[in-house]
């Protein structure tokens, strides 16, 4: 069934099911706050329902019920369709999403303009983010809203941008690359390729087997979701719960993305391998490796790539990432470092006992693999996480529209408060 007659078909008895559990059990406790997790970032507070995906602390990403590792050999387009249904399409549907999506891949001219007239210096992640942003202009969702369509009828339009943005984006990040790092005009895509393979064909990596273009397939699987409590996830669903559309939402969530404790760790990642390589001038052995980063935390830095807010064991993802470095570059100078880090860093991290995740997320492998490829800039690599999260992103705000989602506002309190509390 195509995804929006699937979805049409789904939601009223989601709605229905939501309904009934609220009605029967609106006032069953479901958890207590602390005040380790007041002054803790919220760490553990379960206060957000997202049925896209979820991250177990020690099982890593689930989508829809299957472990992340179960889904490697998937395309970015089969995860969309699942994180939306909860079923994986048939080659049928699968073909029907994928022509659906390139015939809104055209890119308005204006986009082009605006990342043409930014400083040279931009980061690639506010190039990113102003394109999404400018093209709020053409939100269906706004129209129809200030229409007046009603609040149950408000998924429609937002699946329209949803699948609108999705589509465009390849072209926008691969247009950011070349112009950013002087890599030649524009291509165009090739319309005979899926979403991923066309995003590495507009990067314009050199390709001669294909096997970049698979990188970039598991790329964007891997990055999709992460349930709704991390930065962007999180900043995405608030801003939607405003009604603003998802070129606000999106945009907004992506600048969190673009924090070094989040996204852009993919970025720090390569930066302190390549620098390390640097400062100790030769392959390091594992005594260098291990100095080296003793040496980070001696400064009070934390070593990119290692630990998470939720996970407790080695991130799934990284797996997929190291197990495809075994697999097709085992050489590569770069790569064997990430496996020097991943004997050395956790046993550091335990030591000093201070991280209540030692083990490394996916950020600590996927810049090695993109680094092989000549896809050096590693300023670039979020914008290249960007692209795939985006899928979850606008899964999620489809969802919180076809769910009517209310307006997020938990309460703040006041260190008074607190302080009358604890007496
Ligand atoms: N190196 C050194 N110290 C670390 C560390 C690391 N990799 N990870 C955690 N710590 C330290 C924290 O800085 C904190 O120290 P203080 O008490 O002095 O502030 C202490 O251990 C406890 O932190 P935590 O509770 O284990 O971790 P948080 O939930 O607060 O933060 C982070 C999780 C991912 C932000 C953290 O582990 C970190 O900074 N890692 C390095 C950056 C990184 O890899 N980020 C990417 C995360 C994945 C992601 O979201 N990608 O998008």
């Amino acid at each position: 069934m195509l995804l929006k007659e699937k979805l049409a078909s789904q939601i009223p008895g989601l709605r229905e099911e939501a309904k009934s559990i609220v009605k029967n059990y609106n006032t069953k406790v479901i958890g207590d706050v602390t005040i380790d997790q007041l002054y803790g970032g919220m760490r553990g507070v379960k206060s957000l329902i997202c049925d896209t995906s979820e991250v177990g602390l020690d099982t890593g990403l689930i989508i829809r019920g299957i472990p992340i590792l179960e889904l490697t050999d998937k395309l970015p387009e089969e995860i969309f369709y699942l994180l939306l249904t909860g079923e994986l399409p048939s080659a049928e549907d699968l073909k029907a999403l994928e022509k659906d999506w390139d015939s809104r891949s055209n890119v308005p001219d204006y986009v082009w303009k605006v990342i043409d007239s930014l400083p040279k210096e931009t980061h690639p992640m506010v190039m990113l983010n102003t394109a999404i942003l400018v093209m709020e202009n053409e939100s269906e969702f706004r129209k129809q809203y200030d229409a007046g369509l009603g609040k149950d009828k408000l998924w429609e339009p937002m699946f329209e941008d949803c699948m609108n943005l999705i589509a465009r984006v390849p072209s926008i990040a691969a247009y950011i690359y070349r112009k950013k790092f002087n890599k030649g005009p524009r291509i165009e895509s090739d319309h005979n390729l899926d979403w991923a393979a066309d995003y590495a064909h507009m990067l314009g990596i050199e390709d001669k087997d294909g096997s970049f273009k698979k990188l970039m397939r598991l790329y964007m699987v891997l990055h999709s979701d992460h349930e709704s409590g991390n930065v962007s996830a999180f900043s995405t669903q608030t801003i939607g719960s405003a009604l603003s559309d998802i070129y606000y939402a999106v945009s907004g969530g992506l600048n969190g993305l673009a924090g070094p404790l989040h996204g852009l760790a993919n970025q720090e990642c390569l930066r302190f391998i390549v620098q390390m390589r640097k400062d100790i001038g030769h392959s390091p052995t594992d005594a260098e490796v291990k100095d080296y980063c003793q040496n980070l935390l001696n400064n009070k830095r934390v070593i990119p790539g290692y630990g998470h807010a939720v996970l407790r064991v080695t991130d799934p993802r990284f797996t997929a990432f190291l197990n495809w470095g075994k697999e097709n570059i085992p050489n590569d100078e770069t790569f064997k470092i990430v496996e020097q880090l991943f004997d050395i860093v956790p046993k550091i991290l335990i030591e000093q006992g201070k991280a209540k995740d030692p083990w490394p997320n996916v950020d600590a492998a996927s810049g090695s693999l993109l680094f092989h490829y000549g896809l050096t800039e590693y300023e670039y690599y979020t914008v290249l996480f960007s692209v795939s999260r985006i899928l979850g992103l606008t899964a999620q705000s489809i969802m919180a529209r076809a769910m009517n989602a209310p307006l997020i506002r938990p309460k703040s309190v006041t260190t008074n408060w607190v302080k009358n509390q604890i007496g």
